[in-house]
């Protein structure tokens, strides 16, 4: 059975506060309030530190001090000033990216080989790009028409972004929503979720080593309700959230008709597509990457396996052996591939879903996987057998779980993957180019990925249909976001 006792080497590169403050101005402040919490490491449950929770006094201040920030300072500078900065934070990040990675496994559960390898060379990579778009922006479409009428000039940013994220990829989100909101003049105020604050309070030290004029960046940490006071501080001119669709929707109704301009990255159901001529390894690589990374905590994971009838047998057994192939255990171990579930909370979701799925008749299987005594964990699961009208199929479990759905003919495939409320991204596997464009153009899902799942990059813009959220970040689409255009 596995003991949990984090690598010595790993941990010591980390140096973990025993308490933080709110990051305003540039300083670490005491909150006005007296109110804390702990966040745990979720492979062990052992507390790693206490973070404030930020009253809504506390949020004024921070929203003044970006308002400040972006009037006096930020929002005057030059594109190419600002550029510098991005650049400079992007290099601290690579500098400091082994450090950056251990404080994110141990405070999220994900492995280390992927916090390592993925997160952490995409959050610079979010650096660098928006970086190379701060002096260019009147080049990416948004320029206005300058005030003499002469030429063309930089659209305008938006002002003071309130931003909201998630705990699945806490230093990515951070990185999604600063980085393009800084590349056009805004300054922004984020709170960071309540299980995962420590790389956002990482970031905030990186802020001041890379010598951001303060209050350009203000980190709040809290619980909903002080992600609740700062969307709805009067001051925002932007809210980004990035988090489920019910809180998605309470923020879309607190922003209705204040002018504030909104952007929603919200939950997922996706489709990965399996036709009979695909390349089978490759494609069982696919489902495996598309639901087990990041213990299947991702927003556009490939949760239901929709696999042509005649090929179901033969991707089975091939999937049943490769799971069992798979290593659960210390997020900290180079060779674990499903680390701990991120809360305790978390795990009772995934836990009360899948029994709904045991209940309505699916077929429910796990390799032989030993549990460590303390944590939360959670098996690889794969459910067949699954029905359209199965919860397994419907609502997202966020979790290492995957439906089984078949189907016969590209039509029947395309019915079944957009028989959900949700449409953010989905996968396709076949040998033909033409199948390949006549589904992507068919589903309704923000991204479509052809023989391969969960590739991201900078440069593409993200986001969703329906309930998966509106508005892209990423790409040029992303500064649209953050620009009066
Ligand atoms: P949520 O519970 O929605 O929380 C997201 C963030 O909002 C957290 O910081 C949370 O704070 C805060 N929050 C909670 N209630 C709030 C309120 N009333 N007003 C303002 N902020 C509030 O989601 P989660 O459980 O952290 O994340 C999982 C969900 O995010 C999944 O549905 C997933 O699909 C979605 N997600 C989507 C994407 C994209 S790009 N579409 C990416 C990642 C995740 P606390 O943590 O302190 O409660």
């Amino acid at each position: 059975m596995f003991e949990y006792a984090p690598a010595p080497e790993s941990r010591d590169i980390v140096d973990i506060r025993p308490s933080y403050g709110l990051f305003i101005n540039g300083e670490w402040v005491d909150s006005l309030g007296d109110e804390r919490d702990k966040t745990v490491n979720p492979a062990s449950e052992e507390v790693l530190s206490e973070f404030t929770l930020a009253t809504d006094a506390d949020v004024d201040r921070a929203v003044s001090a970006a308002r400040k920030a972006y009037e006096s300072v930020w929002g005057r500078l030059p594109g190419r000033e600002r550029a510098k900065y991005l650049f400079r934070i992007a290099r601290i990040i690579q500098e400091r990216a082994r450090e950056l990675a251990v404080l994110e496994s141990l405070d999220n559960g994900k492995p280390i080989r992927e916090a390592r390898d993925v997160d952490l060379p995409l959050v610079a990579a979010h650096f660098f790009y928006y970086a190379g778009w701060a002096d260019k922006l009147s080049h990416a479409g948004f320029a206005r028409r300058a005030a003499d009428g002469g030429g063309w000039a930089d659209p305008r940013p938006l002002g003071v972004a309130a931003q909201v994220i998630p705990w699945n990829f806490p230093l990515l989100m951070l990185a999604w929503k600063i980085a393009p909101a800084l590349a056009c003049g805004n300054t922004v105020v984020l709170k960071p979720a309540e299980t995962t604050p420590l790389t956002a309070l990482a970031f905030a030290e990186i802020c001041r080593q890379a010598d951001l004029p303060p209050g350009v960046v203000n980190i709040v940490t809290g619980a909903g309700a002080t992600g609740q006071a700062l969307v709805s501080h009067p001051d925002v001119n932007k809210v980004a959230f990035t988090g489920s669709t019910e809180v998605g929707r309470q923020i879309a109704r607190s922003v209705a008709g204040t002018g504030k301009k909104l952007t929603l990255e919200l939950g997922g159901k996706a489709a990965n597509i399996v036709f009979d001529d695909a390349a089978l390894d490759q494609a069982v690589e696919g489902i495996v990457n598309g639901i087990f990374f990041n213990q299947g905590h991702v927003c556009c994971a490939g949760s239901r396996l929709l696999v042509q009838e005649s090929i179901e047998e033969e991707l089975l057994d091939a999937l049943k052996r490769r799971l069992g192939t798979l290593r659960l255990g210390d997020p900290l171990d180079k060779n674990t591939d499903i680390g701990a579930i991120n809360s305790a909370a978390q795990l009772e979701k995934i836990r009360s879903l899948s029994e709904a799925g045991e209940q309505e008749g699916a077929g429910r299987w796990s390799p032989p996987c030993a549990i460590p005594d303390k944590g939360f964990w959670f098996p690889p699961t794969l459910f067949t057998g699954v029905a359209q009208s199965h919860r397994i199929a419907r609502e997202e479990i966020f979790g290492p779980v995957l439906s089984v759905l078949t189907f016969r003919t590209p039509a029947e495939a395309v019915e079944k993957a957009n028989n959900t409320p949700f449409g953010l991204s989905a996968g396709v596997w076949t040998e033909k180019g033409s199948r390949i464009l006549w589904m992507a153009d068919k589903l309704r899902a923000g991204v479509v990925w052809a023989n391969t799942f969960n590739r991201f990059d900078p440069a593409s813009p993200f986001g969703g249909y329906k309930e998966s959220g509106y508005g892209r970040e990423g790409g040029r689409h992303g500064l649209e976001a953050y620009l009066d255009v």
